[in-house]
């Protein structure tokens, strides 16, 4: 690879999507979003078509980035799809993104193929790494479990349930490469449906963290290894629940152990 495929990426949402109806289903159609490692609109049409393909996809046809955007993925950058066409996906209208739209934001076939935007790659048959989840209840696993996953991944997880219910998780097992700030190989936990906004924690080793409840009706779990040491893995579930996102302190709870009920914008840890 001519270069570091990137994995940080920015996806912004409003929260408060409690108005469209999504198709339940467990991926977000096989396709994501990436950009450059030195940050937003970095790549050239041959850059971005390496990162897909080193990651074993290829970029997203205009078709494939509107059934991704028919169950919820939402992204609020331009990035390159299949056949030199520049586009982003907008499921929830908004000022700050897409116009005021929704649909695929199509910038249309670029002549210029150094232009230089994002990324949008399919891979139907990526290992289970992410995605967009909108069932009650469902268990994530790392990459290939029950094998140990391996270097270089990067999964998002965004859970999205009905509005007005709070996302239980609960760590079934966990086996994340140890060391003592997690720089190496780590699972974050966001109390929102992005990796900027509502930081929970960072969690590596093999300490079964505690339950985390969130506040509102949508979170997001980002896995990211480096490029050694690898580890068992984890599968976590998440259950729904039927209280009011509002509800505050949050003390009693029915699961077993510690939770973390989050009790505010940012998250208790
Ligand atoms: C193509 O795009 C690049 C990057 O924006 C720019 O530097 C270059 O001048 C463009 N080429 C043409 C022929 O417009
Ligand atoms: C929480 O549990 C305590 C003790 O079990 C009980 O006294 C209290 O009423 C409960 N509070 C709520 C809000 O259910
Ligand atoms: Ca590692």
């Amino acid at each position: 690879c001519p270069f570091q495929p990137n994995f940080s990426r920015v996806l912004c949402w409003d929260m408060m999507l409690k108005s469209f109806v999504v198709v339940p289903t467990e991926r977000a159609a096989g396709v994501y979003h990436r950009e450059s490692r030195s940050g937003k609109y970095q790549l050239t049409y041959a850059e971005a078509k390496a990162v897909c393909e080193y990651e074993g996809g290829h970029l997203a046809t205009y078709q494939q980035l509107e059934a991704a955007r028919k169950i919820g993925f939402h992204v609020c950058a331009a990035g390159w799809m299949a056949k030199g066409r520049v586009g982003y996906p907008i499921v929830k209208a908004g000022a700050n993104c897409g116009f005021g739209r929704t649909g695929i934001v199509d910038y249309g076939i670029r002549l210029n193929r150094s232009e230089r935007w994002d990324a949008y790659c399919y891979n139907p048959n990526g290992k289970e790494c992410g995605g967009v989840f909108t069932d009650s209840k469902h268990v994530f696993k790392s990459p290939g479990y029950p094998n140990e996953y391996e270097n270089d991944q990067i999964c998002y997880w965004h859970i999205r349930v009905k509005y007005g219910q709070r996302i239980h998780l609960q760590f079934l097992e966990f086996d994340v490469e140890d060391d003592t700030a997690c720089m190496a190989d780590y699972l974050e936990i966001y109390d929102s449906y992005d990796d900027i906004s509502g930081f929970v924690g960072r969690f590596c080793g093999d300490e079964l963290p505690d339950d985390i409840i969130s506040t509102g009706n949508v979170m997001t779990l980002k896995f990211l290894s480096d490029a050694s040491v690898t580890a068992g893995g984890f599968q976590i579930r998440y259950v729904t629940m039927d209280v009011p996102s509002k509800a505050g302190d949050g003390k009693n709870t029915t699961s077993q152990g510690r939770t973390n009920f989050l009790s505010g914008k940012f998250g208790i840890m």
